[in-house]
């Protein structure tokens, strides 16, 4: 009785969703929690990124300027997901990793993926201007994303090292087809056709005696691809420390990197990184300092 009648005095007073007819539908909606205690890897890929490098004339086989706005859209993702403790990009595409034990949205997939591919997204076109001095975003570019566990932190690693060697693969073939052309006068079918069936020693021979290229000479950043990783970084200028998001461009496969940054397997806080006096602070990081000197002046 005393039910019915409160149920009477919310259906009439308080009309929320709780108590409609309706709201059975919710039922519907499947629970796509994520399994606890394993890696948790989302990966974001740009749509049709071979259309939208040719549109917006990105330099061949690399574009400095893109590969950097892939990093400070990633940036902008760290920032704002702080139980993202490494990312790794290469190419069009980043891949962010959770602590294990993250609690995001109750490890809800959907949200998780959604929230962190549209942050990527708008801050992609956010920091265009900046990022790609005169040149005009044609059309909104878009991303995929999907998330994937690994159980073990053998897994994790060799998931890392997969994209890594990915990376390694498509620059040493971009880096030589375009040397041929570029520099051989080759067309595009004749490069294609002289790279088939080569292997690595035969594209880092063909680099060398032909254009006299050192494969180990280019850019770690397209050899290796971008590593995103939080420190506690001493700052030059007031003598204070900062958690900042630092890019590198190390080795996974080479145990000194997980030496070297023993918080990520541990899980631990980030850190300390003492940038070399003599090196200038890449402008990933100096972009940090400014948004927040600015933010505070404002504030
Ligand atoms: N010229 C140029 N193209 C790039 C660069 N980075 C990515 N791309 C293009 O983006 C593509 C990414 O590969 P993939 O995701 O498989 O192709 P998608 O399905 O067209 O996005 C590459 O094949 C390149 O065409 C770059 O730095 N320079
Ligand atoms: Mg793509």
């Amino acid at each position: 009785m005393l039910k019915t009648l409160l149920r009477r005095v919310s259906v009439l007073h308080i009309p929320t969703m709780a108590n409609s007819k309706y709201e059975y539908v919710k039922q519907f909606e499947s629970d796509d929690r994520l399994l606890p205690d394993c890696w948790l890897v989302v990966r974001i890929d740009g749509k049709g990124f071979n259309k939208f490098s040719k549109r917006h004339k990105f330099e061949k086989p690399n574009d400095r300027r893109a590969l950097y706005l892939m990093n400070r859209a990633a940036v902008s993702v760290m920032e704002e997901f702080k139980d993202i403790i490494l990312a790794y990009g290469q190419s069009d595409e980043y891949s962010f990793v959770f602590r294990k034990d993250t609690g995001i949205y109750n490890r809800r997939a959907s949200k998780i993926t959604t929230c962190l591919c549209s942050l990527f997204s708008s801050s992609y076109v956010f920091y265009w201007p900046r990022a790609m001095e005169g040149i005009k975003l044609q059309y909104p570019p878009a991303f995929d994303a999907r998330a994937i566990l690994y159980p073990s932190d053998e897994s994790f690693r060799d998931y890392l090292i997969w994209r890594q060697v990915d990376c390694h693969i498509n620059n040493l073939y971009n880096t030589t087809f375009w040397a041929l052309i570029k520099k051989g006068g080759l067309s595009n079918e004749e490069a294609e056709k002289r790279l088939k069936g080569t292997v690595s020693s035969d594209k880092n021979e063909i680099l060398f005696s032909a254009f006299g290229v050192n494969y180990n000479d280019e850019h770690p950043m397209y050899k290796k691809g971008t590593i995103l990783l939080r420190k506690r970084l001493n700052d030059l200028r007031s003598d204070k420390s900062k958690i900042v998001i630092i890019p590198i461009h190390q080795d996974f496969i080479k145990q000194q990197f997980w030496e070297e940054n023993p918080e990520i397997l541990g899980m631990l806080k980030p850190g300390t990184c003492t940038w070399p006096t003599d090196k200038d602070l890449p402008d990933l990081i100096l972009d940090q300092y400014n948004f927040r000197n600015k933010e505070i002046k404002e504030s």
